[in-house]
């Protein structure tokens, strides 16, 4: 086999299936041959050992398995070198599922359904349209920008928020800190698709949860949190809900993972929690696209779906 070896380091699931698939096209190691191994110039990694990348001498580039890339800045020892993150269209569709359920679960009043049914009340609630509800994407990047075109083509009104201005047909969009306000103003339903970063952690509080608009047909507001854990307060989300700022919360990721058996949010009646499974990252997938990256890279092509360092996603 010809070419750099690969370190495939990853923690919280068995990567036997990512190691079986780049050990098509390259030699795939768990460790590096001791200290200083030269052989190395590829790591593929989620959650890796810190300190680990920064031991290869010659490595070139960092593979991240997931669209995220908090988990390898969490290490301080971490090379200089470029960082590609996963855009792949299964993981967007997975995504888009995802919030689309979620979104149309609250829409259509699935909680009061299953809490009726349990107590087998036969009873039909008034039934806002999608046109009525104002979807907020927080987060307006390759995920929330799908989600944004499935939620329109059902009739939603959608609004996005990003960091520098973007637009897109038939959406609102709002940008920074100055247009945080009244994006959040303008949200029945909040959709949190943000990179975990300095400038968004701890962002989702009882504060932000205190300005999404309440005053809308289904008679409160909504929180779906597919991005980060650490984007949100937990305990801020749980209160916010008992104090009847948000009427109902979908989330997928938590402050700690897995979500603390003790967090008094899995039994909460107004929480739908999933275990940080909205888009997962299938190797048969996204193998071929870091293979085929590393062979241009060897013939001097250019990379794609760079990590921008300085904004930390
Ligand atoms: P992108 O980089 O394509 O988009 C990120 C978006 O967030 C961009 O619109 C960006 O703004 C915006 N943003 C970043 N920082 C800020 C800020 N400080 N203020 C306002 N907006 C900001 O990422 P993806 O859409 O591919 O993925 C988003 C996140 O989804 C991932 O980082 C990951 O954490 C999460 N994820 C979760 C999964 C799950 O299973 N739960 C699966 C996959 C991803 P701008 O457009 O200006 O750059
Ligand atoms: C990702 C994730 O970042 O699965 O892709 O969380």
């Amino acid at each position: 086999m010809t070419g750099g070896r690969i370190l495939l380091s990853v923690q919280g699931f068995n990567p036997q299936r990512w190691h079986e698939l780049l050990s098509r096209s390259r030699t795939v190691v768990l460790e590096p041959d001791g200290p200083r191994d030269p052989s190395i110039e590829y790591a593929v990694v989620w959650k890796h050992r810190p300190g680990v990348l920064s031991t290869l001498p010659n490595l070139k580039i960092i593979f991240s398995v997931g669209a995220g890339v908090d988990h390898i800045f969490a290490d301080p020892g971490l090379p200089d070198v470029p960082i590609v993150r996963v855009v792949a269209e299964n993981l967007t569709q997975y995504m888009t599922e995802y919030i689309v359920w979620r979104v149309l679960d609250h829409q259509r009043q699935g909680a009061t359904y299953r809490s009726q049914q349990a107590r087998r009340i036969w009873h039909e609630p008034p039934q806002p349209p999608a046109d009525a509800i104002r979807v907020g994407i927080m987060g307006f990047g390759t995920l929330g920008r799908a989600a944004a075109k499935a939620l329109l083509s059902l009739g939603f009104k959608v609004n996005g928020w990003s960091r520098t201005p973007q637009s897109m047909n038939g959406v609102a969009t709002f940008h920074g800190a100055d247009g945080l306000d009244a994006f959040l103003n303008a949200t029945d339903i909040l959709v949190a698709l943000l990179p975990l970063t300095p400038a968004t952690r701890g962002i989702i509080d009882h504060k932000l949860l205190g300005k999404l608009n309440r005053d809308n047909p289904l008679g409160g507001a909504f929180l779906v949190n597919a991005g980060r854990g650490q984007l949100q307060k937990d305990a801020d989300i749980a209160r916010a809900l008992d104090d009847g700022l948000i009427k109902e919360a979908s989330l997928d990721v938590f402050e700690t993972e897995p979500l603390p058996e003790k967090s008094p949010l899995w039994s909460h009646p107004k929480v739908f929690v999933t275990p940080h499974a909205a888009a997962t990252s299938d190797p048969v997938h996204l193998v071929p696209s870091m293979l085929a990256q590393m062979d241009a890279f060897e013939r001097g092509e250019k990379l794609q779906n760079l990590v921008n360092r300085e904004a930390g996603y």
